[in-house]
């Protein structure tokens, strides 16, 4: 529990208690931030992994307009999800307005991070909740850094130059208009619009430069050796057990439950965290507004050489 003072605003910052990492923030306006204040909030994202704003009453354009100083705003792909008047938002809403639910029910109620399945994830995912349950609020998270940290000598060997494959193939909602539509069809758009994408089984934070074991249930659909060979799927289900993700009463030491209230607003590292929105069968009316964002820094060190390498190879010709 202590004051700061920032660019003359005084902000309470208190510890989550209720989880192993995460701060919140009291007297703090979302509507009039400094620069500053931007930068020390993403120090404090990348250092505390989840930072969450509490008493925050903003429209849909003000809550845009303040995920935009953090970087730039990428909206979902999928145009389903978006708020009708600001389509950077993505909804997540089961609630019947005007005989339609604005955005996607039960959104993210699977382990993964915002965008694993594309070529760049997003940096920082921020959400807004605007109609929060009596029961089952919240959100689960695992630290991925720290599920590396806790692997064996022997699982990290093993690991070691493998490569995964995400894909957003099991977790594609169906639109509207798909309906009728073949099967087959629709997975081909999803293959040929979301081919599978591969990176490194561990990459490193480009800030805080921790090792990140990148595997979750939702998106991580093969693993690799450095020569393209595919690996028994065993291998992968071990990650996933490891780290938590398969523990179905998420009561898992790595497993941490962010309680949420109207006015809060959650940011937090896309990067290192994977998440699990917590929804029930109990139909009780919950509705949130999330931004992603991507801030100035690639989405890791193994990508920076990648980029190297391909720049030096270039020059050679
Ligand atoms: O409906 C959903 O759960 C959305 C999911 C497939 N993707 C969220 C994301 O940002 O990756
Ligand atoms: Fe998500």
């Amino acid at each position: 529990n202590y004051l700061k003072l920032i660019n003359g605003m005084i902000m309470k910052i208190d510890k989550i208690t209720t989880m192993s990492y995460g701060i919140s923030i009291q007297e703090f306006d979302a509507k009039n931030t400094t620069d500053i204040d931007i930068i020390k909030l993403k120090e404090a994202i990348y250092g505390n992994l989840i930072v969450v704003l509490k008493n925050q009453f903003l429209s849909p354009y003000e809550y845009v307009k303040f995920g935009k100083k953090f970087g730039q705003i990428e909206k979902y792909y999928e145009e389903m999800y978006h708020h009708p008047e600001e389509k950077d938002i993505f909804v997540s809403s089961n609630i019947k307005e005007d005989d339609h639910i604005q955005g996607v029910p039960r959104t993210g109620s699977f382990w993964h991070s915002d965008y694993a399945f594309m070529t760049t994830p997003f940096s920082i995912s921020i959400i807004y909740p605007q109609v929060v349950p009596k029961l089952n609020r919240g959100t689960y998270f695992i630290d991925m850094a720290e599920a590396y940290e806790q692997l064996s000598e022997d699982l990290r060997t093993k690991i070691k130059e493998t490569f995964c494959e995400h894909s957003v193939r099991k977790y594609f909602k169906i639109r509207p208009w798909d309906v009728y539509r073949p099967m087959g069809d629709i997975l081909q758009e999803i293959e040929q619009r979301t081919p599978p994408v591969k990176r490194p089984t561990v990459v490193t934070h480009p800030i805080s430069k921790r090792k990140i074991l990148y595997v979750s249930q939702g998106f991580t659909v093969s693993i690799w050796n450095d020569k393209a060979n595919q690996l028994d799927s065993s291998l992968l289900q071990v990650l996933f057990e490891q780290s938590g993700q398969t523990d179905k009463s998420f009561s898992h030491p790595l497993i941490n439950l962010l309680q949420i209230e109207m006015g809060d607003i959650v940011l937090w590292d896309n990067r290192r965290l994977i998440h699990h929105a917590k929804h029930f069968d109990i139909k009780e009316p919950a509705k949130s507004f999330r931004l992603t964002v991507y801030d100035e820094f690639p989405f890791s060190l193994e990508e920076t050489k990648e980029l190297e390498s391909k720049e030096t190879e270039n020059c050679e010709v």
